[in-house]
């Protein structure tokens, strides 16, 4: 089952069929059992076949943002390769190999584009990428009980520059894409998960990689404790698990590029570059 956000209402998909729902998607997220209630609904209700125009907004409320990062063994070479001039080499390979994750702060819905919106390159940046990652759900009470797809847009030239930047390479307006849906599941997503992107450059392909969840270093439920340890969200959280696909040192994302993320299970979150 999937909930997916529509022009302010929550609707939940199963084999095709759409059931509205009567809650927000904070009031759903804080739900005791949030698949059991969508279930009953799905085996209470009429579907509904949805009109073809519709469109998804950004599956989130008032989720804080949060992500991981140096969770692929790519993410720490890359890392490691532009922040040499700044001593990268030490602190990005002791993040990757420590018990405790890098964790940072990503953003709230207001930084966030739904599928289809437009995603942001920073203006005073000069190599920008996006990063396709596994999205956690999880509810207040630190329990994971969907996934979704997210964009972690990163300016490589400041983060290299020097660590302390991070939060200015990672947190700008239209810096992180949610969606299309959140996939309502709380068992964990079988490690042959594969998540692909396609770097689409006047419609032709410009980039193109892959990975799986097998790559990652780090169990989600692990991420998630150390997010929620001494720190609360009344509203749940969305964790980015990082990313295990990065394109080549010479490739920074331009105007009009098309960033296409697919998740098996999940789907596909198309953005356009502003
Ligand atoms: O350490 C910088 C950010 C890492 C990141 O965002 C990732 O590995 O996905
Ligand atoms: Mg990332």
């Amino acid at each position: 089952m999937k909930l997916y956000r529509s022009q302010d209402r929550t609707l939940v998909e199963e084999n095709g069929n759409y059931y509205p729902l009567d809650k927000s998607l904070d009031a759903l997220i804080a739900l005791d059992d949030l698949h059991a209630h969508l279930q009953s609904i799905v085996s209470a209700a009429t579907p509904h076949r949805l009109a073809e125009s519709l469109t998804f907004d950004a599956p989130i409320g008032h989720q804080e943002v949060w992500a991981a990062g140096v969770t692929y063994y790519r993410s720490r070479s890359a890392r490691i390769e532009e922040s040499k001039d700044a001593g990268g080499g030490d602190f990005y390979d002791r993040v990757y190999s420590a018990d405790r994750p890098e964790l940072f702060f990503k953003a709230t819905a207001h930084k966030v584009a739904g599928p289809g919106g437009k995603v942001r390159i920073r203006s005073d940046a000069r190599w920008s990428v996006p990063e396709p990652e596994l999205a956690l759900l999880v509810n207040p009470r630190g329990q994971i009980i969907g996934y979704t797809i997210g964009n972690d847009m990163s300016s490589r030239d400041i983060e290299g520059e020097n660590p302390l930047y991070l939060p200015q390479a990672k947190v700008y307006d239209q810096s992180c894409a949610l969606g299309p849906g959140i996939l309502i599941q709380t068992g964990p997503m079988p490690p042959s998960t594969l998540i692909r992107m396609e770097i689409l450059r006047s419609g032709a392909a410009e980039f193109s990689g892959s990975t799986t969840l097998r790559e990652m270093k780090r169990e989600p439920s692990l991420l998630v404790e150390y997010l929620y340890r001494d720190h609360s969200f009344p509203f749940g959280s969305f964790l980015l698990t990082g990313t295990g696909i990065v394109p080549p040192d010479d490739f920074t994302l331009q105007s009009g590029d098309e960033v296409r993320i697919t998740i098996d299970g999940i789907g596909t979150l198309t953005n356009q570059v502003a």
